[in-house]
C-alpha cells in the first residue's frame, strides 16, 4: 500500500497490492475516469479551486450497474430487530414486505434472519436457514436481486442456491471460518462489514485513538480486511465496503465515520452505508427531556443520510423505508449529473 495526497486533506491510500494488476479504471470506478478525490483533481497551481467532485459509485461485479447510489430494502425475518420489532417475522407478511419495497423503488433486498442489535444474542443455524429461505426462495421466484445478511457460511450458501446474489456478513467473514471459501467457491458478490466482534458484547470494543480520527482507523482495519478476503480467494471486483455503523461504535463514531466517507471510499470499492433507523439518529432526535426518538420516528433523518451518502459517491444505502430514499438517491443523481 502507498499513500498519496488528497486535496481534501486526508491521506488515500492506494489500492492493496493484492489486486494491483487490475486497471485502475476497472476498479468500481474510482480509477482515472471516476472523478474520485485524490485521483484526478488534484488543483494545478494558479487556477480556480475546483469544485467538490462527485465520485461515482462504482460498480459490482455480479450485480446489475445501477448508475446512481442503489437503494437496498430491508426485510428483518426476525422477532426482536430493533428497527421494525418483529412485523415481517411471518414468511408470507416478510414476501409481500419485500414486493413492496421492490414496488416504491428498492433495487436489492436484504434479507435476513439474525438481529444484530447491540447485546443481541445469537439464533441458531436451524432457525436462521428457517426463517430466510423460503423468503429468498420467493422473491427470487419474482426477480427480486436478493442479498442475504448473514454470519454464517451455511447460510449463505443455501441461500444463493435459493437465489440470492450478495451476501452481507456484518462480520466481514470473521465469525464463520468457512465464509471467505464458500463466498469465493460461488464467487458472489460480498460486503464486507467493519466489525469487532459478536453484538452481545461489542459496545466494549467501541475505543478508536488513532490521532488521525475514528475513520481513518475503521478504514485502515478495513482496508486489512479486505485484503484477507481477497487473498481468500474472493475477488476484488465483487466486493462492497461498509462501515459498520453502529457496530462496536458509539454515537459520535457513527457522525464520524459518515464525515470521513472520503477515507473509505479511497480504498477504492463500492461503499454500502446503513445507518437507517439506528441509535445515534434516535439519540439526535431526541426529545427535551434526552428520550431518544422511537425508531419509527427515524427516516425523515434516514433520508437525509441516504442523500449525503449518495451525493458523497456511496454505492448504495441500506434502509427500512423505502420511498423516502428512492427520491434522495435520485436527488442526488441529478445534481451529480447537472453537475458533469
Ligand atoms: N446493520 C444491521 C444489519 N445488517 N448490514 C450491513 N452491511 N451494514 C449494517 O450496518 C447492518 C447490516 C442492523 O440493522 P437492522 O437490524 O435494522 O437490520
Amino acid at each position: 500500500m502507498t499513500v498519496t495526497a488528497d486535496p481534501h486533506g486526508a491521506p488515500v491510500q492506494a489500492r492493496p497490492a493484492a489486486w494491483a494488476g487490475v486497471p485502475a479504471d476497472n476498479q468500481a470506478g474510482h480509477g482515472p475516469a471516476s472523478g474520485h478525490p485524490g485521483v484526478e483533481h488534484g488543483q494545478a497551481a494558479g487556477t480556480a479551486p475546483e469544485a467538490r467532485p462527485h465520485p461515482r459509485p462504482g460498480h459490482v461485479v455480479g450485480l446489475p450497474e445501477y448508475g446512481r447510489c442503489a437503494v437496498m430494502g430491508v426485510v428483518n425475518v426476525t422477532p426482536d430487530s430493533f428497527s421494525d420489532g418483529g412485523r415481517w417475522f411471518d414468511t408470507d407478511a416478510a414476501v409481500a414486505h419485500g414486493l413492496e419495497l421492490l414496488e416504491q423503488g428498492a433495487d436489492l433486498i436484504d434479507v435476513g434472519g439474525e438481529s444484530t442489535r447491540p447485546g443481541a444474542s445469537r439464533v441458531s443455524e436451524a432457525e436462521e436457514l428457517r426463517r430466510v429461505l423460503p423468503v429468498v426462495r420467493e422473491l427470487a421466484a419474482a426477480g427480486a436481486v436478493l442479498s442475504v445478511d448473514t454470519m454464517r457460511a451455511r447460510v449463505a450458501s443455501a441461500a444463493l442456491e435459493s437465489g440470492a446474489r450478495l451476501v452481507n456478513d456484518v462480520s466481514g467473514g470473521l465469525a464463520d471460518p468457512a465464509m471467505l471459501r464458500v463466498v469465493a467457491e460461488t464467487g458472489a458478490p460480498f460486503v464486507v462489514m467493519h466489525w469487532r466482534g459478536q453484538s452481545v458484547d461489542m459496545q466494549s470494543r467501541a475505543v478508536y485513538d488513532d490521532p488521525r480520527g475514528t475513520a481513518a482507523q475503521v478504514a485502515d482495519e478495513l482496508r486489512r480486511r479486505l485484503d484477507e478476503v481477497v487473498a481468500a480467494g474472493i475477488d476484488p471486483e465483487r466486493t462492497v465496503l461498509d462501515p459498520g455503523l453502529g457496530f462496536a461504535k458509539t454515537a459520535e463514531h457513527n457522525w464520524q465515520l459518515l464525515a470521513g466517507l472520503d477515507r473509505l471510499l479511497a480504498l477504492g470499492r463500492p461503499v454500502l452505508v446503513a445507518a437507517s433507523r439506528k441509535g445515534f439518529l434516535g439519540k439526535l432526535l431526541a426529545d427535551g427531556e434526552g428520550n431518544p426518538r422511537p425508531a419509527a420516528g427515524r427516516d425523515a433523518a434516514t433520508a437525509a443520510i441516504s442523500a449525503l451518502a449518495a451525493d458523497r459517491g456511496a454505492w448504495a444505502v441500506r434502509v427500512h423505508d423505502v420511498p423516502p430514499t428512492a427520491d434522495a438517491v435520485r436527488v442526488a443523481a441529478a445534481i451529480r449529473g447537472a453537475a458533469r
